[in-house]
């Protein structure tokens, strides 16, 4: 009798110039990978875009810690560009149980938080955001003008794109079930998001939640001094292309809807444990 297929999660990390975080980072993916290689196939794909320092040769010198794979953007294309080549190359690979775990290659996502999420999958959840926004989770050594925005920009998803009952939503760290990557690259293409920007997230969130997805958050504390360097962000510019989303929002969701039981709300299917 053979022996049962371990189910792989996926790691996608976008780096860009993060040459100072990266032997952090390759601390915290040793150790998920002890932790999680009992139970799953923990496989780790670093999107380089286009990195002018030395990012690339300090995940290729600490290759010997973690089997870490890199894929290289010849130029700087953007977060959402990364996100894009990410889910395009696990695509033949994926299977319905595996699962995709989206994470920054700052330090700042909390990945001893991924035990959390997937325990939340156990109850039958689709999709898991790691939520800054949610009780229990905070947002330490931000600027004030930075929530200020943040919060604004909540409030106009929330309306506008009808991201409503979600308080974390453009956050990289999420983990996902593979059967739903699987179905929104059957609807959206091989690489799912389209926007090149920070403001992918939202993309990916909108058309998950057209799908009606099952979804829940667990708190997280983003502790921006974890990380070395300045956040990436241009705040005018994702600012104005969060607000383009809303012209998109016909085209997605009448797209969702195309797809034959999708639009009615199944609630989640509790498993046994
Ligand atoms: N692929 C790619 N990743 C980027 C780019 N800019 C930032 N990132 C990565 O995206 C993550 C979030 O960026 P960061 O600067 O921390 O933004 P913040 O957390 O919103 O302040 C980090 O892992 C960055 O390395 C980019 O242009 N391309
Ligand atoms: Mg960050």
């Amino acid at each position: 009798m053979g022996t049962a297929r371990r189910k792989a999660i996926y790691f996608i990390i976008p780096v860009f110039n993060e040459a100072g975080n990266v032997p952090r980072l390759m601390d915290s993916l040793r150790t998920l990978d002890e932790t999680l290689r009992t139970d799953f196939d923990p496989q780790f794909l670093i999107v380089d875009d286009g990195s002018a320092d030395e990012t690339r040769n300090l995940f290729e010198a600490s290759r010997g810690a973690v089997d870490v794979k890199i894929i290289s953007h010849p130029r700087n294309l953007g977060p959402g560009a990364a996100f894009a080549t990410g889910f395009a190359h696990v695509a033949p690979s994926l299977a319905d149980d595996d699962w995709v775990v989206t994470m920054e290659g700052d330090n700042t996502s909390r990945s001893e938080l991924v035990e959390q999420m997937l325990m939340r999958s156990r109850e039958g959840y689709e999709m898991i955001l790691a939520s800054p926004y949610m009780y229990g989770g905070t947002v330490q050594n931000t600027s004030l003008l930075r929530t200020f925005l943040s919060y604004c920009a909540n409030m106009f998803m929330r309306e506008l794109l009808e991201l409503h009952g979600i308080l974390t939503m453009s956050s990289f760290f999420r983990l996902y079930r593979g059967s739903l990557i699987r179905r929104m690259q059957q609807i959206y293409g091989p690489q799912i998001v389209e926007r090149p920007g920070f403001d992918c997230m939202v993309e990916f969130l909108m058309k998950a939640v057209y799908l009606r997805v099952s979804l829940s958050e667990v708190p997280m504390v983003l502790d921006t001094s974890r990380r070395v360097g300045k956040s990436k962000m241009k705040i005018m510019r994702t600012i104005y292309n969060l607000l383009t989303l809303t012209f998109r929002k016909g085209k997605w969701k009448a797209a969702a809807h195309g797809v034959e039981g999708s639009v009615e709300f199944s609630g989640v299917q509790t498993r046994a444990l």
